[in-house]
C-alpha cells in the first residue's frame, strides 16, 4: 500500500504572463495528487540574483501517493512542458516549482534536498506558505512556518500580496 503525504511547494514565475503561468502549473500539478490549498499570489522582489524582473510567487499544498523522486521527475517534466529552460542559475524563468516539505521526510540526495535548504530564509516562500500552513513544522528546525516567518529579519526582498482575482 502506498502512503499518502502532504507536499508543500513554492511556485515562481518572472517571465511572460506570470499569473497565467502559475495557474497553468497548479492545474498540471493536479495530475500528481490532490491540490488541497493554494495561497494568494505575491509580487516579490528578486533575491540572490537581483538583476531580473520581479516574481509572482505562491505556495501550494498537495496530497500525493508518489514517492519523492518520482514526484520530482514529474514536477520537472511540468516545468519542461511549460517551456522552462535552464540558462542562468537563479535567473529569469517562466516557471519554477520547488519542493519545500514532503510530509515530515528529510531527504538528502543529489537532485533532492528536503526540506528546501533555503526555505526558512526566504520571505517570498514563507509569507505565502504561512497562509496555508502556518502550524506545519519544519522537521529539522522544529519550528512552525509561522515561527520561521516571524524570525525573519525585516530586511531582504519586498513581498506584496496581490488582491484576489
Ligand atoms: N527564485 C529564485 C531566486 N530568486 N526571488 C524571488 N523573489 N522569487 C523567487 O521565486 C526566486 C527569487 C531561484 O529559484
Ligand atoms: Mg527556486
Ligand atoms: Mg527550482
Amino acid at each position: 500500500m502506498q502512503v499518502e503525504k502532504t507536499v508543500y511547494l513554492s511556485l515562481g514565475s518572472n517571465v511572460g504572463d506570470r499569473e497565467s503561468n502559475l495557474r497553468t502549473a497548479i492545474e498540471k500539478l493536479g495530475q500528481l495528487g490532490k491540490v488541497l490549498a493554494v495561497s494568494s499570489f505575491y509580487e516579490t522582489e528578486p533575491v540572490d540574483f537581483t538583476a531580473q524582473p520581479w516574481f509572482l510567487n505562491c505556495a501550494v499544498a498537495l496530497r500525493t501517493e508518489l514517492m519523492p523522486k518520482l514526484f520530482l521527475s514529474k514536477m520537472l517534466a511540468i516545468e519542461q512542458q511549460m517551456g522552462r529552460r535552464r540558462n542562468l542559475p537563479k535567473g529569469p524563468r517562466t516557471i519554477d516549482i520547488d519542493i519545500l516539505l514532503f510530509g515530515n521526510s528529510i531527504i538528502k540526495a543529489t537532485q533532492l534536498d528536503v526540506p528546501h535548504p533555503a526555505m526558512h530564509q526566504r520571505r517570498f516562500v514563507l509569507e505565502p506558505l504561512a497562509e496555508i500552513a502556518s502550524d506545519v513544522r519544519h522537521p529539522i528546525l522544529k519550528r512552525s512556518v509561522r515561527e520561521l516567518l516571524h524570525a525573519l529579519p525585516h530586511s531582504g526582498g519586498q513581498v506584496k500580496k496581490l488582491a484576489q482575482s
